[in-house]
């Protein structure tokens, strides 16, 4: 390869259409919006809102936001119910029981600054857009609405772009110590913390980056290494395991099993773990534990540099788009 191209925005990549599109800028992210997977059957026949009349109707609400929200806009403040709102005090006050425990050290350390900053307590669900800003002055992250579940391409492509997508609604009242799908106290609780980390945020944003572009098979690798490391990872911390997992960390039950003996837990290598089966419906039979953040960025690294790309990218802070440099 001996010439360079140095692509603008929205020049195609390659002529070449094995890459699959990926968004180059905050704007791309608008494509998203309808993309929404429909519950699996698992899911379905699991979820305790299904049922529920009144609970349909409201989820159609916050899908609504979120169908209609674009690059830019400030995220719409909702009105919780009162009922909702137990939700989420139950589930809150069970929590912070287990965090100094149970949870990592970045973790501790940013759950009081969301307190004293976004409105974090037990008799109030905290609003979207007051978390982005937050987050938004401590690591560059924000916050957008989604409907439900995105695909694993759209959903690590956000996190090239620093962007998390964040549900707006909540679990359903009879299950608030567990619930399979994500909700606002999943993404405020479990994630929101560690996004405002530098080096959880990098080690988010690396996976993001990876994920651009990448084969549909990669994309899965990538999705299952995400799962094992964001959404139920594991570190060591003074020789005793801690959960940085938001997947663990927004679950009164799963939070206690992971640290229990019940678990399999083993050291995190990444060609084991993106290979590793999981169940997305109950707890799972097996964490991975790496040593912090910046073990699990290296290996990450190493890992993502395995995967075919018939170009380099980097993101440009400036402009928070993506410069892709092709070769020929
Ligand atoms: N099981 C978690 C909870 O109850 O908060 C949600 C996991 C979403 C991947
Ligand atoms: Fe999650």
């Amino acid at each position: 390869c001996s010439t360079v191209q140095v692509l603008t925005r929205g020049s195609s990549i390659s002529d070449d259409d094995s890459v699959p599109w990926f968004p180059r800028s905050l704007k791309d992210l608008d494509e998203f919006a309808h993309r929404i997977l429909s519950y699996g059957a698992e899911l379905d026949c699991d979820h305790p809102g299904f049922t529920d009349d009144v609970y349909r109707a409201r989820r159609k609400e916050f899908a609504d936001i979120a169908y209609n929200y674009r690059t830019g806009q400030p995220i719409p403040y909702v009105e919780y119910t009162d009922e909702e709102k137990a939700t989420w005090r139950t589930m809150f006050n069970k929590l912070v029981e287990l965090y100094p425990t149970h949870a990592c050290k970045e973790f501790n350390h940013v759950f009081p600054l969301l307190i004293e900053n976004c409105g974090y307590c037990p008799e109030n669900i905290p609003q979207l857009q007051d978390v982005s800003d937050f987050l938004k002055s401590c690591t560059g992250f924000t916050l957008r609405p989604v409907a439900g579940l995105l695909s694993s391409r759209d959903f690590l492509a956000g996190f090239a772009f620093r962007v998390f997508h964040s549900t707006q609604y909540i679990r359903h009242q009879s299950k608030p110590l567990y619930t399979p799908e994500p909700d606002v106290c999943h993404e405020l609780i479990g994630h929101a913390p560690l996004l405002a980390d530098p080096d959880f945020a990098n080690f988010c944003q690396e996976i993001g980056l990876a994920s651009l572009g990448a084969s549909d098979e990669w994309i899965e690798k990538l999705a299952t290494l995400f799962w094992f490391t964001v959404e139920f990872g594991l570190c060591r911390q003074n020789n005793q395991n801690k959960v940085f997992g938001a997947g663990i960390l927004s679950s009164f039950g799963e939070l206690q099993y992971a640290l229990s003996d019940e678990p399999e837990i083993k050291d995190f290598d990444a060609d084991v773990v993106s290979t590793t089966k999981y169940p997305i419906t109950k707890y799972q039979p097996v964490y991975f534990v790496t040593e912090d953040f910046r073990d699990a960025k290296n290996k990450l690294k190493t890992f993502s540099a395995k995967i075919p790309k018939p170009f380099t990218l980097y993101y440009d802070p400036f402009t928070q788009g993506i410069e892709i440099i092709e070769s020929h």
